[in-house]
C-alpha cells in the first residue's frame, strides 16, 4: 500500500512567538488533513520543534553541530517536544486517528559521520498494523558529542527513503520555493533551476536551510512537495501545491 510522509513544520502547529503554545488552528487544519489521508493509505508524520523545542535547545547549547552530556538538559529539550508530541496525538485520536508517538531519542542515534538511524522497523510495523507513527524533531545521541538535535527535515528524509515512501509532503509556513523575485517555483528537477534564487553555491548548504533541504529532497527517489498551510488540502487530494521537487 502507498506511503506518505508528511511533515508539519513547528511554525505551522505551534504559536512561535508564545514559549510552548500550540497554534489550534493549524493543528486542526494540519489533523483534518492527516484523517484523510489514512482513510486511503499509508501515513507517517513528523512535526517540527517549534516554540516547544527550539528556545530549550537553545537554553542547553544544543544545535545540529553543538552536542551536550549534560543529561537534564536533554531531558527538558525531549520533555518539550514530547508535550507538543501529546498534543498532535491527542489531536489527531479525536478525528478517530490510530496515531502513535516514535521518539527519535529512544530508539535512533546519529553516528560519527552524521548518519541517522532510525527504529525503521518498528515504524514500519507500526505503519503496516494500521497506525499512524508520528515522530519529531528532536534530540538525538550523536556519537563523540552527546546528543545534538535533529530536525524534521532531516527525519522526514531519512524514513522517506528508508521506508520507500511514494509522496513526501513539507508543510511550512512558506508557500513554496522561492525565485528571486519571491515567486513559487513549481517544480525542481536538478539543483541548478532553483540555484540563482538559493544562491547557488555549495556554501549556502552550511547556512541556507532552503538550499540543503532542496539536496536532500532531490535525492530522494520521490516526488516531495514544498507549500504552505494554504496547499494542504491540495497535496491531500493528490494535487501539487508550492514546489514539487523530483530528482531525475
Ligand atoms: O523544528 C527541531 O526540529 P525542527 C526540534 O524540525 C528541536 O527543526 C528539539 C529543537
Amino acid at each position: 500500500m502507498s506511503l506518505v510522509v508528511l511533515k508539519l513544520g513547528g511554525s505551522v502547529v505551534t504559536d512561535k512567538d508564545e514559549p510552548e503554545t500550540v497554534d489550534e488552528a493549524g493543528l486542526a487544519a494540519a489533523a483534518d488533513a492527516v484523517a484523510t489521508l489514512a482513510e486511503s493509505g499509508r501515513v507517517a508524520v513528523v512535526h517540527g520543534g517549534g516554540s516547544f523545542g527550539h528556545h530549550h535547545a537553545a537554553e542547553h547549547g544544543v544545535s545540529s553541530e553543538s552536542g551536550s552530556h549534560d543529561a537534564l538538559g536533554v531531558r527538558a529539550i525531549h520533555d518539550a517536544m514530547k508535550r507538543l508530541n501529546d498534543a498532535v496525538l491527542d489531536t489527531l485520536a479525536d478525528r478517530g486517528v490510530a496515531a502513535l508517538p516514535v521518539h527519535p531519542l529512544s530508539a535512533g542515534a546519529r553516528e560519527a559521520d552524521d548518519s541517522l538511524s532510525l527504529p525503521l522497523a518498528a515504524t514500519e510495523t507500526m505503519l503496516d498494523e494500521g497506525f499512524v507513527p508520528v515522530l519529531h524533531g528532536d534530540v538525538i545521541a550523536h556519537a563523540g558529542k552527546g546528543a545534538t538535535i535533529v530536525s524534521g527535515d532531516d527525519l522526514v528524509v531519512s524514513l522517506a527513503s528508508g521506508l520507500g515512501a511514494d509522496r513526501v509532503g513539507l508543510c511550512s509556513t512558506v508557500p513554496g520555493v522561492l525565485d528571486a523575485d519571491g515567486d513559487v517555483i513549481p517544480e525542481i528537477t536538478a539543483f541548478a533551476d532553483a540555484a540563482d534564487a538559493l544562491g547557488g553555491s555549495d556554501s549556502t548548504d552550511v547556512t541556507g536551510g532552503m538550499a540543503a533541504k532542496v539536496r536532500k529532497l532531490l535525492a530522494l527517489g520521490a516526488p516531495a512537495h514544498v507549500f504552505g498551510p494554504e496547499g494542504l488540502s491540495a497535496f491531500v487530494a493528490g494535487e501539487s501545491p508550492g514546489t514539487v521537487i523530483r530528482g531525475e
